[in-house]
């Protein structure tokens, strides 16, 4: 699926943007776990096989997901960076959080391509075989008071992600040290907006169409399964220090 062109909708999303993320929020994600620098963004190496997630997410899937989608995202961002230095040397989450100070000229390309490497750099790290097993520690204790019940969190959660319109992501994040469950279109990050993600699930159809066709709420129901918890907690511990 190509990103969505510079539409009048986009230009309103856009407006959004320039709310200044306060600098609480950037610095905390500077110390995102497994995020590095945008200069010359490279795919990172996918934590497991490809067929590690499987039964809940098939091998091609994630062979397309990871070495297509992912590396396209890569080197449509590395295109739009090329000649502006400082960009590149931004934390890769600072340039997605600071999106009001990229040049209009870049900036949807910026925000698409460079959002989908931030999110997909989560997400792979957000998943792991059996996870869902993990102890829900730190986090789990947070999510449990925010919500009432990790069973409410995730009804809520899967609400948020199923009724996402179209291509996007649902997220649980710290909204001002509050826990909140939002969703985000196309391939926006939370951090725009100056929330700090600490667990996302890609709703976009290319992340489950192969297995659960129009079923997307099947998906997420079985994502459950998959949650890095320790990874979560670490988004967590980073967030809160
Ligand atoms: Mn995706």
């Amino acid at each position: 699926m190509m990103p969505p062109k510079n539409t009048s909708k986009n230009t309103i999303a856009r407006r959004e943007l320039l709310v200044v993320s306060s600098a609480a929020v950037v610095a905390s994600m500077i110390a995102m776990p497994g995020v590095a620098s945008a200069q010359e963004a490279s795919l990172p190496p996918l934590p497991y096989p490809f067929d590690a997630l499987e039964p809940v997410i098939d091998a091609q899937t994630m062979e397309i997901h990871h070495d297509r989608h992912h590396q396209g995202y890569v080197d449509k961002l590395n295109a739009a960076l090329k000649g502006h230095s400082d960009l590149q040397a931004k934390p890769l989450s600072k340039l997605i959080a600071e999106l009001d100070q990229v040049p209009e000229s870049i900036r949807t390309t910026v925000r698409n391509n460079g959002g989908g490497h931030l999110n997909h750099t989560l997400f792979w790290q957000m998943m792991t075989p059996g996870g869902g097993k993990q102890n829900r520690g730190e986090v789990g204790k947070a999510i449990d008071q925010a919500f009432g019940s990790f069973d409410e969190f995730k009804t809520q959660f899967a609400t948020a992600a199923t009724g996402q319109f179209g291509s996007g992501w649902g997220w649980l994040v710290l909204d001002g040290g509050k826990m909140a469950i939002v969703g985000t279109p196309n391939q926006d990050n939370p951090v725009t907006m100056g929330k700090v993600p600490l667990l996302g699930i890609d709703v976009w159809e290319h992340a489950y169409y192969l297995k659960y066709l129009n079923k997307r709420a099947d998906y997420v129901n079985a994502w459950f399964d998959v949650v890095n918890w320790d990874f979560v907690n670490e988004m967590y511990k980073n967030a809160k220090a």
